[in-house]
């Protein structure tokens, strides 16, 4: 165990700020603030692609709560999570370690059953440094793993509470919302053949939820949410709060106010059109996609319908987000409070003839990522740095001081809030499971796969940011290839920033 903003953690920001080198009468290097006592609020939200909120470059799709949050805090352009969907990304992300390491590289792995013993989760690592923690909606993939997790939690909302639970009550009830139920419900078991057909019947839908914001899940959360920041006002006790938004997840349905702001006539086509003879993933293409259109491609005019419904959802997203984030204002806490807005991973939206995420693509493994640490010199500019979701957990280890595990897998960006200029990772790293891997640096991706179409691929982002055309035997590349084949064998270490040492 070492202690990150101990002996540990304050030398090495005072060595990579420039501090303790400073000549004397240099100009003073922009400091960090001292963050020991702030809180730490997470708002993770599900599915996102970083292609969408207006401050990334989308000029259709409107997120303004978000765009003025960005002039507030240091926004990734190029944060990379480190497997392909949802649970082993968050198994990932929330334990500091790769999923080759976490032993989660999809869906249906426990993360109780297969973590390393004596893995710690950040909430747990929080509470142990006398943090309350409180966690509205979903956090890890599972709900049976909060379950075994209990103690990392003083505060379960919105949630499946665990037999035996004996902590607070919720702190909101809402009403029951009567149209949701007359919808087709699910049937309860998963492996029937009823419960395939329902999923495949309901797969393509899109468009009006048929519900009020006031009835829609996500909306009260963040009700929840600005519940659970009064509270936190009052009592003054430092918290750990994460915020679940479940759109823009599948079914793409957000309530009619948000749909009606997009005219799917107006929506341009997906870059990278299909292809099945240079498909990396030939099946989405001729049979369907794991969350949506997943028995046929859909026409060019329901690829639209289905962009402009996403859009609805994260504008929808956006729009709860900021209810949160006033509040964290109106109370008083955003002066103290370290928030990080994040997507779990991100999302094809028709590219490749994509939908879904489950690829190696960067419209899977880039998702958006703010961070807003009040007083940072950062705040307000575009980190254009390599990060990795993996370093989630030494970033809020060395902002907070936790006593973090020796075996984690990423590194501190905190020099990062304070510079977003400095040159950070030379590579980032994905897994889709044990054989099939990417290493991606600024200029190329290179995959290797156990199975697949190809044994490899190698794309040139700078002239080709869509992955389409695969430069793997092109004579003109061989170098390239190799060193990018040695880069990812040589792993994550291989690419950290020069004198770094995790
Ligand atoms: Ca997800």
């Amino acid at each position: 165990m070492r202690t990150a903003q101990g002996k540990y953690g304050l030398m090495t920001l005072a060595v990579w700020l420039g501090l303790a080198a400073a000549p004397a009468g240099a100009p003073a290097a922009a400091r960090m603030p001292e963050t020991g006592q702030m809180n730490v609020m997470f708002i993770i939200v599900e599915d996102w692609s970083a292609t969408t909120p207006g401050c990334y470059g989308n000029p259709i799709c409107q997120t303004p709560n978000l765009d003025r949050f960005a002039t507030t805090a240091v926004r990734f352009d190029s944060a990379y999570v480190q497997a392909v969907c949802c649970n082993p990304s968050r198994s990932s992300f929330l334990t500091g370690l790769r999923p080759l390491t976490s032993r989660v590289w999809n869906n249906s792995q426990e993360m109780d059953e297969r973590l390393p013993p004596g893995t710690i989760t950040l909430p747990e690592l929080l509470k142990k440094r006398g943090f309350h923690t409180a966690v509205i909606g979903k956090f890890f993939h599972t709900v049976e793993y909060a379950e075994k997790q209990l103690l990392a939690f003083d505060r379960i909302e919105s949630y499946g509470k665990p037999p035996g639970w004996t902590g607070p009550e919720p702190i909101l009830t809402f009403p029951p919302v009567q149209r949701a139920q007359k919808r087709d419900p699910a049937p309860k078991d998963k492996n029937s053949k009823e419960y395939r057909e329902w999923r495949a019947r309901n797969s393509d839908r899109y468009g009006d939820s048929g519900l009020e914001p006031e009835e829609e899940g996500d909306y009260r959360n963040a009700q929840i949410a600005c519940a659970l920041l009064k509270e936190f006002a009052r009592t003054k006790q430092q918290f750990f709060l994460s915020v679940h938004q479940s759109r823009p997840h599948t079914p793409l349905t957000a309530p009619k106010k948000y749909v009606d702001m997009y005219d799917p006539a107006k929506i341009p086509a997906p870059p990278a059109p299909p292809n099945v003879g240079t498909s990396l993933y030939p099946r989405r293409v001729t049979v369907g996609n794991p969350d949506i259109f997943m028995s046929r491609q859909p026409t060019p005019r329901e690829v639209k319908e289905a962009i402009a419904a996403y859009y609805a959802c994260v504008s929808f997203v956006d729009s709860n987000i900021g209810m949160v984030l006033d509040e964290l204002e109106r109370q008083g806490l955003a002066r103290n409070t370290i928030v990080f807005i994040m997507g779990d991973h991100g999302f094809h939206l028709g590219d490749h003839g994509f939908w879904s995420k489950y690829s190696m693509l960067e419209n899977t493994r880039r998702a958006p990522l703010w961070v807003r640490v009040p007083g940072a010199p950062g705040n307000g500019r575009v980190c254009r740095e390599l990060v990795e979701f993996v370093d989630l957990v030494p970033t809020v280890g060395e902002l907070v001081g936790l006593e973090l595990p020796a075996n984690l897998e990423g590194l501190s960006f905190t020099p990062l809030l304070a510079n977003p200029g400095r040159p950070w990772k030379k590579a980032v790293f994905l897994v889709e499971n044990e054989t099939n891997q990417v290493v991606r640096t600024r200029r190329f991706s290179y995959m290797e796969f156990g199975k697949g179409p190809v044994p490899a691929a190698l794309f040139d982002l700078e002239n080709d940011p869509w992955e389409t055309v695969n430069l793997v035997d092109d004579p003109a590349h061989t170098q390239t290839r190799q060193e990018m084949a040695h880069l990812l064998k040589a792993g994550w270490k291989a690419a950290l920033p020069d004198h770094a040492t995790p």
